[in-house]
């Protein structure tokens, strides 16, 4: 049953009554759902503490919804569309039926190896079918999974491994990623050493050498070898977890972020059909990774649930070159394509000349995600890649929120160059200023946050509460912050600033600046460091290290490699800095504060005005790091 909205007054009728009466809103969406017992209570919440509860009572099985719930009318629908990295290797295309009989494969599989309801299993594998099959095969059998993104690195992994306390770890023998193969197994092998878990299935995709422990390491296609494709879905709660999945704050260690059942299956199919208007037929293609929450959301979970065709793409924007989306377009019919301003800017850069030659009049509505759009970029989204024809949904949303929170909706909100437009039903947004007041009317700006709870809402950071109410319910009383800046402007469309707190956002990934100089400090020639985010031109931000160390035996240019290397494999290559200063020390106040504001001026090269630096122990030191900037 579809809940699409199709005009603009429909969305203004619908948004009024999702505020005025959200829980009767949000239970007439939630009835076209399949519930083994329908809940008693639609909402419990409070903010203070935060506790926040959907659907109380109801009972489920996520996987139930995207399976069983269409299996008589969509059988035989393609759910997966499969593009390797390599064009010459043939695509894939799994239907609802086959991807129901190899999720229940492998559910059967997890169980033979002794994975139950509640197990934390952690998902490090390639953009290949699979993965998504592991995905739902968790959900079906009621184990929490954690997708960790293959580009970490093993010490990465091994921390969220050790932080969630995963029983088993489903991966890769190794993966293709442009020209390169990359040897993944012995990075989980490297990983495992630190942070043991009982079961490793290995999915064969590169038929490299790798080696394999006995009696814990099984081959994928082993252990569905002897497995019934028919699997009785476990019984979940609505708020039984659904998922954890870490991403980084302002703070030194990534958080696993929680979600939950009822509530996130509510929100993904929802938002997913009314943003991208998904008419049933439509090929549509996100090229996230699953890595990330909209790889989650957007690639896995609310397409299935809505019985749409979804492309998977295994590769990079530019292998075997530049043309490779459009050839990709081209050759599935992709009628609604969803991507991030990293590579719209990074395509950009060769021209139009790599899309000449390719029929793009599939599309209908593009995407966009991860990172404020810049207008240039947006006006070369919309000329040369849809053509003047086709509505871009600038979605704003973050891992937390488990889903789209503002948007237009594709082909009914009039657009405007990055803008993110309006907020979707039931959201309820809010700007304060600093102190917490909340800034009314148009033509204002401050912080973010949300004052009403939302299906898909974070409920808990894993393992500590506290983290996740100090993080986002803490700043100011009853709301949810969300860390960014916004303007509301005259017609009372939202426009994404930027994070106010110390999290930088490298090419769409998010980045805790702490994070990364815990990972410098942790070579021993450094002393010190302190990290900013700058303006970069394809990147959105660049990471920019300023570092005291200690030079004896080594040479500038080695010691800056040494620490590239070192953060590369202490987080994953996303992490590396761009540029690295070595200082004679760093700004700080007389309380010991790094004043990272003059740092960030001086990495975005705007000498002119500093600010304040009469509370600096040190003035000398700004003017020495100046002197000295990359
Ligand atoms: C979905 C996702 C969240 C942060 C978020 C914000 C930035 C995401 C944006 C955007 C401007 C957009 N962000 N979408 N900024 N316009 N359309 O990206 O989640 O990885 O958790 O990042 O990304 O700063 O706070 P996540």
């Amino acid at each position: 049953m579809s809940d699409r909205l199709h005009t603009l007054s429909g969305y203004l009728y619908e948004y009024q009554k999702s505020v005025t009466q959200p829980e009767e809103f949000w239970a007439r969406i939630a009835d076209s759902f399949y519930w083994r017992k329908r809940w008693s209570k639609t909402l419990k919440w409070n903010f203070k503490d935060p506790d926040v509860k959907w659907f109380v009572n109801g009972k489920l099985n996520i996987t139930e919804n995207i399976f069983e719930r269409n299996m008589f009318t969509m059988a035989d629908r393609p759910a997966i569309i499969w593009e390797p990295n390599d064009p010459n290797e043939a695509s894939r295309t799994l239907t609802y039926k086959e991807l129901f009989h190899e999720v229940c494969r492998f559910a059967n599989a997890l169980k033979a190896k002794g994975i139950e309801k509640g197990d934390r299993v952690i998902i490090y594998m390639p953009m290949v079918p699979e993965a998504a099959v592991a995905m739902l095969a968790c959900a079906r059998i009621g184990a929490i999974h954690s997708v960790v993104f293959a580009g970490f690195s093993a010490s990465a992994l091994a921390d969220r491994i050790k932080d969630c306390g995963a029983k088993a770890v489903l991966t890769s023998d190794g993966n293709f990623r442009g020209s390169k193969k990359i040897a993944v197994k012995g990075l989980v092998d490297e990983a495992l050493e630190k942070s043991p878990v009982d079961t490793v299935i290995v999915y064969q995709r590169t038929h490299q050498e790798i080696t394999m422990k006995e009696g814990r390491d099984f081959w994928w296609h082993d252990a569905v070898a002897d497995q019934a494709d028919t699997n009785v879905a476990e019984e979940m709660d609505s708020e039984d977890m659904l998922f954890i999945l870490y991403t980084s704050g302002s703070t030194g260690k990534p958080k696993g972020v929680v979600h939950t059942t009822g509530g996130y299956m509510v929100y993904t199919k929802y938002s997913f059909e009314n943003v991208f208007q998904y008419s049933p037929g439509d090929v549509y293609w996100c090229t996230a990774d699953i890595g990330w929450i909209t790889g989650h959301s957007y690639i896995v979970y609310g397409p299935l649930l809505c019985g749409a065709t979804t492309l998977m793409f295994e590769g990079v924007p530019t292998y075997p070159d530049a043309g490779r989306f459009w050839a990709v377009v081209e050759k599935h019919k992709v009628n609604q394509f969803y991507t991030a301003p990293t590579a719209i800017r990074a395509l950009q850069a060769y021209g139009t000349e790599p899309i000449q030659g390719y029929d793009l009049s599939s599309l209908k509505v593009l995407g966009s995600v991860g990172e404020p759009i810049n207008e240039e970029a947006w006006h070369w989204y919309h000329t040369h890649i849809g053509k003047d024809k086709c509505p871009i949904v600038d979605t704003w949303w973050q891992t937390e929120t488990g889903g789209i929170m503002v948007s237009p909706l594709a082909g009914i909100t009039p657009t405007k160059p990055a803008y993110a437009t309006l907020p979707l039903p039931g959201i309820q947004l809010c700007i304060v200023d600093a102190d917490g007041n909340e800034l009314t009317g148009n033509g204002v700006e401050g912080n973010l946050c949300v004052k009403f709870p939302w299906p898909s809402m974070i409920r808990t950071t894993y393992g500590d509460h506290d983290r996740c109410k100090q993080t986002y319910f803490s700043t100011y009383p009853n709301m949810y912050f969300t860390g960014d800046g916004v303007k509301r402007d005259h017609d009372g469309y939202y426009r994404i600033l930027g994070r106010v707190d110390d999290v930088i956002n490298v090419s769409g990934h998010r980045m805790g600046t702490a994070e990364v100089e815990n990972a410098i400090n942790e070579h021993p020639k450094v002393i010190e460091s302190a990290v900013v985010g700058y303006p970069h031109e394809v990147k959105g931000q660049g990471i920019y290290a300023y570092v005291i160390c200690d030079l004896t035996n080594r040479t500038e240019e080695n010691l800056i490699q040494e620490i590239k290397d070192s953060v590369s494999k202490i987080i994953g290559p996303i992490a590396k800095p761009d540029k690295i200063q070595l200082v004679p020390g760093l700004p700080k106040t007389r309380s010991g504060k790094i004043m990272r504001r003059i740092l960030r001026k001086v990495a975005e090269n705007s000498l002119d005005n500093m600010g304040d630096t009469s509370t600096l122990l040190d003035p000398e030191v700004v003017k020495q790091i100046i002197e000295g900037r990359k």
